[in-house]
């Protein structure tokens, strides 16, 4: 074998050890450089007889062309053993699952606070909000319930440690009543002119508090309250907004609807308005659902109104209970624990 040829194969053996492009540069430098091996044989032929020169030159010129092969081979494999550990660094499981967002719902309560909201309005009622914490008067005496009423009791509602302005006891309201005593006073502040007052046509949606806790009871519940005055309304304008309610509110016709004798201090008379399905799993069974009245004279004095002009109902009815009886829920403690697991079913 001639130098030449051992010349390429150590060539290629330094070529194939390069690991990197920075490697074989350096071994492209001791071939081809400008001291490297081949430079040195191209400048040992000056000192050649001119025909040995042609055979020499034309077998040097081969060796560096071999060279010159070599290393463009080893600089692709280079290159593509690059490109290949780059991918690899930045590979993308395409099989994972994807990160998607959960999609939030409204809470089943909040659904029913939404829809009896929109039944109510579609019958002409404004819909009214008020404060959480109370004072004593427009929680209870504007509402007829006399100083030692049973309803005031420590036992049965929370007091705040604090007093409002005047002086009075302030406290987390026990009904959504005071709410309608807010608002039909102002309504009749902004009419002063009794003659002209439109009617007071409104509800009351909200949190309400009592001391009271188990299966069916909660220490926060929601009710809503309705509340009509004007003129010439009557308990049979009661009945029939209240059946065309629970026919929207169940979305079917099938209700039966009655009413009670019953006693509040705001009503009088004061009925409990019962209603039964006549198909389904309840059906058959009277479920008692609200309270309800002629506003009590006393009350519509206390909005500033003459009773003697002035007459209306009023209702009472718990949010979470018309929620359990729409969606067949038995435990009123679900609404208020946040498992998920219950609350899914309903986003
Ligand atoms: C004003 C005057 C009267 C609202 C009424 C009831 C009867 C009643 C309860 C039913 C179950 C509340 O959710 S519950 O615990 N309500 O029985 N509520 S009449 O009467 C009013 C309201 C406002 C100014």
């Amino acid at each position: 074998m001639n130098a030449l040829q051992t010349l390429i194969e150590q060539a290629e053996r330094d070529f194939a050890q390069a690991a990197d492009s920075a490697s074989l540069e350096n071994a492209k430098a001791r071939y081809l450089g400008k001291s490297g091996l081949i430079t040195a044989e191209m400048k040992a032929l000056a000192a050649l007889a001119a025909d040995e020169k042609r055979v020499r030159g034309a077998e040097i010129n081969a060796a560096k062309q071999a060279i010159e092969r070599a290393l463009q081979q080893r600089r692709d494999g280079i290159e593509q053993a690059e490109l290949q550990a780059q991918l690899q660094a930045q590979a993308i499981d395409v099989t994972l699952p994807g990160r998607v967002a959960d999609q939030g719902g409204l809470h089943p309560l909040t659904r029913s606070w939404m829809r009896m909201e929109q039944i109510f309005r579609s019958m002409g009622f404004d819909v009214t909000d008020g404060p959480e914490i109370e004072d004593d008067w427009t929680n209870f005496t504007a509402l007829n319930s006399p100083q030692d009423h049973p309803a005031r009791s420590m036992q049965d509602t929370f007091y705040v440690d604090a007093r409002d302005p005047n002086g009075q006891s302030l406290l987390l309201r026990t009904h959504t009543s005071p709410m309608q005593v807010r608002y039909a006073r102002a309504h009749v502040q902004r009419h002063a002119d009794a003659a002209t007052m439109p009617p007071i046509k409104v509800i009351a949606p909200g949190r309400t508090y009592r001391v009271d806790s188990d299966a069916t009871h909660s220490p926060m519940f929601h009710q809503f309250e309705g509340l009509w005055i004007d003129r010439d309304v009557s308990m049979a304008d009661l009945k029939g907004t209240f059946t065309l309610f629970l026919k929207a509110f169940f979305e079917r016709d099938d209700i039966l609807v009655r009413f009670r004798p019953s006693y509040f201090p705001f009503t009088e008379p004061s009925a409990e308005i019962d209603m039964m399905f006549e198909s389904g799993p309840l059906k058959g069974r009277w479920l008692e659902l609200a309270g309800s009245g002629q506003v009590h004279p006393t009350v519509i004095r206390n909005f500033g109104l003459d009773p003697e002009q002035f007459i209306g109902f009023a209702f009472g009815s718990g949010l979470d209970r018309i929620t359990m009886l729409r969606y067949g829920i038995s435990d009123l403690r679900l609404f208020y624990e946040n498992d998920l697991r219950f609350l899914q079913q309903f986003a």
